[in-house]
């Protein structure tokens, strides 16, 4: 799947270390994205234009990452309907717990749902569930990863046990 329907927003160049991990997973997935820097407080225009138009460009989800104050996945949510992921990100004294209650807190009827701190990949993750509605090649890919981690594990389950029982 090439053509972009994951749009992934962070609010810095900094972000980028952490939030390329939610772009693995959706590249591992085969769901195509698009990437974009955009700040809620100095892009205010460019983030708002960013989640007016993204459903009319064919995104489906928005992933959306920002530390400190972060308010970025909030205001791309007050901007479209579609469903938006919040990635609150470590940074500043605080080490992303002002980001995640910024991120976590939405008030009634303009959600977020929000991930862990630095959970880029979960938000792909999520990202990737929600179209599992849609696209069956989605579902079938999220089984396999699941499979392929229990049988990962299970392996290590074994070798420890060899050792420690
Ligand atoms: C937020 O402030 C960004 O999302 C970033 O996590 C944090 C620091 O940004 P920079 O000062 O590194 O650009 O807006």
């Amino acid at each position: 799947m090439s053509k972009p329907i994951v749009g992934i927003i962070m609010g810095s160049d900094s972000d980028l270390p952490i939030m390329e991990k939610a772009a693995e997973v959706l590249k591992e997935m085969g769901v195509g994205y698009e990437m974009d820097i955009s700040s809620a407080h100095r892009l205010p225009d460019k983030t708002a234009e960013y989640a007016k138009t993204a459903r009319s460009r064919g995104i489906e989800v928005i992933i959306a990452g920002a530390g400190m104050a972060a308010h970025l996945a909030g205001v791309i949510a007050a901007n479209t309907t579609l469903p938006v992921i919040g990635v609150p990100l470590k940074s500043g004294a605080l080490n992303g717990v002002d980001a995640l209650y910024s991120t976590v807190q939405m008030p009634a009827g303009i959600p977020v749902a929000t991930v862990a701190i630095d959970g880029a990949k979960n938000a792909a993750y999520l990202a990737c569930s929600i179209l599992s509605i849609k696209y069956p090649e989605i579902a079938e890919r999220l089984e396999g990863y699941r499979e392929k981690t229990k049988k990962a594990l299970m392996e290590k389950s074994e070798e420890l046990r060899k050792t420690r029982s």
